[in-house]
């Protein structure tokens, strides 16, 4: 496959998109044993698209976390797995010869069907900074609610292609109450350890970081911390840190150090792409249709469960619709994705037997974004590594932990800028509306005012200890907080509510959630290694007791 089935930076249109829309995927002999290699090495694509009118053991919806967990323990025990992704496979350099979009010059690739680009950050010294792209089904999705946009990961990896990689395991004290339910010993035993070893977890070498140009602002970032009193913690991420150095050596293609990250790495970051799903091809037993969207589920009339699946074009058109029947289904559609599904499919009659709790517990993670103007001797360098490796813990005193994020502009800004994780207890619940025949969420802007408030007791400090301010110049003009915006939805299927204590959808045998919605709203930390390690436990329990 050429690289002509992607678009050209800043074009109207894209030759041969409808390639890929036809074109199954499999990422069979993908298995990467090293990490640094590009990605376009890690899937291969054939004719192995879902063709309609086929019965199959099980079907997962969603190539993310919970549904590569799910895909490769079933794999491993025998089971065929049919994976449907909405996404694209991302698995073909585009025109510039690279796989994935930079994050400084946004295009097609880089948004889910919008015509303009939603950058977080929306504004630069306060003039906005997003721009017209093409239409096409690009891997980072704003899913605006009616309170929050939600941002999203679309494609084959669903969102470990977008995110940092942050791979943080919440401190023991706090698990009780991220998942009340779920016994703390097993999980920090087996279930965390065998989630961080599949993703590939590691962490920053100190003594490099403590020279690398590519982490003055996190240096700066810890200075001030521990300036303030706070503990500067390392944090682990999924990065091939080895790849990091090389990058810094000048002695490979660069990601991390150009920037690359809310749009896709091109190399150095293990996406699951080259972890938990190249290992699930590996077994011979997992076969992906991308570009395939699941838009009902019903209970079939011999047994089993009917599927109807929209087999979409690059410009979001459908190009054909399909039913398949599956015995087993599981629902690993992300939180927003799945809690959708089975809001929608309760409500018009699909699967009425779901219980109340669908749809509930939603929460954000206490997502809010800060930056702070240093002073000129603060610099916080030109050129930032995009991947995020150290936080700032004020969890149990303030409620907040900050991750020291990067400002990757290639320009010296001075500032410092913050994603923190909170602990607002706000909840917001999906319900199905009828008269647009879409899925609401009743979240308020204003209910991340805890989240501002808990911020603060970590930035007030350090603004009062150095002397400095907060930069208003980058959600708006003469605006402070990012607070119109979540990347870690958590809830709307909870666990041991919606479903029992191992995922399975009451009121329907053969069903199953198995991603970030069984959370009830937050993990104290970034989520992907808690939805990993959860799921990692649930199929353990699915495979033994239900095949
Ligand atoms: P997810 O990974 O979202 O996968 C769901 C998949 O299902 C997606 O590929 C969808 O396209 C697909 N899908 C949805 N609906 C359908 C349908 N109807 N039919 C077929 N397919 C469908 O779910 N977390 C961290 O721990 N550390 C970080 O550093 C971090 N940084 C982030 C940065 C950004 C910009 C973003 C957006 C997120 C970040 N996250 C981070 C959050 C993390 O990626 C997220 O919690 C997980 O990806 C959620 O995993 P799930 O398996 O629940």
């Amino acid at each position: 496959m050429t690289d002509s089935s992607l678009p050209d930076k800043g074009s109207s249109g894209v030759s041969r998109r409808g390639f890929m829309a036809r074109t199954g995927f499999i990422l069979g002999a993908a298995a990467l044993s090293g990490h640094a290699t590009a990605a376009h090495a890690a899937s291969r694509t054939t004719a192995t698209v879902i063709g309609g009118g086929e019965h199959v053991p099980v079907l997962v919806i969603g190539t993310g976390y919970g549904g590569s967990v799910a895909a490769l323990r079933l794999a491993r025990a025998g089971v065929h797995v049919h994976m449907v992704e909405m996404g694209m496979s991302w698995d073909t350099p585009g025109s510039d010869g690279k796989i994935f979009a930079n994050t400084t010059s946004p295009d097609a690739r880089s948004y889910w069907l919008r015509t303009k680009t939603k950058q977080p950050l929306s504004n630069f010294f306060g003039f906005p900074i997003d721009r017209s792209i093409p239409r096409y089904t690009g891997i980072l999705d704003a899913e605006d609610f009616s309170g929050i946009t939600v941002y999203q990961g679309r494609g084959v990896g669903g969102g470990s292609l977008v995110n940092g990689g942050m791979a943080v395991t919440p401190r023991r004290e706090n698990f009780g109450a991220v998942l009340p339910t779920v016994n703390a010993d097993e999980m920090y035993s087996t279930y965390y350890p065998r989630a961080n070893a599949g993703l590939g977890v590691g962490t920053v070498d100190p003594a490099w970081f403590d020279s690398a140009d590519c982490y003055q602002y996190a240096r700066v970032g810890r200075k001030q911390a521990q300036r303030s009193g706070f503990p500067f913690v390392f944090v682990p991420d999924v990065y091939d840190w080895d790849y990091m150095e090389k990058e810094a050596a000048g002695t490979v293609p660069k990601s991390a150090l150009a920037g690359e990250i809310l749009y896709g790495n091109n190399y150095g970051k293990k996406s699951l792409q080259k972890t938990y799903l190249a290992q699930a091809a590996a077994t011979g037993n997992v076969t992906i249709s991308p570009l395939h969207k699941v838009t009902s589920v019903s209970p079939a009339s011999a047994g089993g469960y009917t599927v109807v699946i929209d087999q979409l074009r690059t410009d979001g058109s459908t190009e054909a619709t399909k039913t398949v029947t599956a015995d087993k289904v599981f629902f690993a559609a992300g939180s927003v994705g799945t809690s959708k599904l089975l809001t929608e499919f309760k409500a018009t009659g699909r699967l009425p037997g779901l219980n109340d709790e669908i749809g509930k517990g939603w929460g954000d993670n206490g997502n809010v974004m800060c930056g702070r103007a240093n002073h000129l001797w603060d610099p916080t360098g030109a050129v930032q590594s995009s991947i995020p490796c150290g936080g700032i813990d004020n969890w149990a005193a303030g409620g907040a932990f900050a991750e020291v994020a990067p400002l990757p502009t290639g320009i010296e800004t001075f500032a410092s800028f913050y994603l923190s994780i909170t602990k607002n207890p706000n909840r917001a619940q999906f319900s199905w509306n009828a008269a647009t025949g879409k899925v609401d969420l009743n979240w308020q802007a204003s209910w991340k005012q805890p989240s501002i408030d808990m911020a603060k007791t970590i930035f007030d400090k350090i603004n009062a200890k150095e002397g400095t301010i907060y930069r208003t110049d980058l959600f708006g003009v003469y605006k402070i907080w990012g607070d119109h915006l979540t990347y870690h939805p958590l809830g709307g299927a909870v666990l041991d509510r919606a479903t029992d204590n191992y995922g399975r959808l009451h009121g329907y045998s053969g069903l199953y959630v198995i991603d970030g919605s069984l959370i009830p709203g937050n993990t104290s930390v970034n989520p992907f290694v808690t939805i990993t390690a959860l799921a990692e436990r649930n199929i353990e329990k699915i495979i033994t007791a239900d095949l």
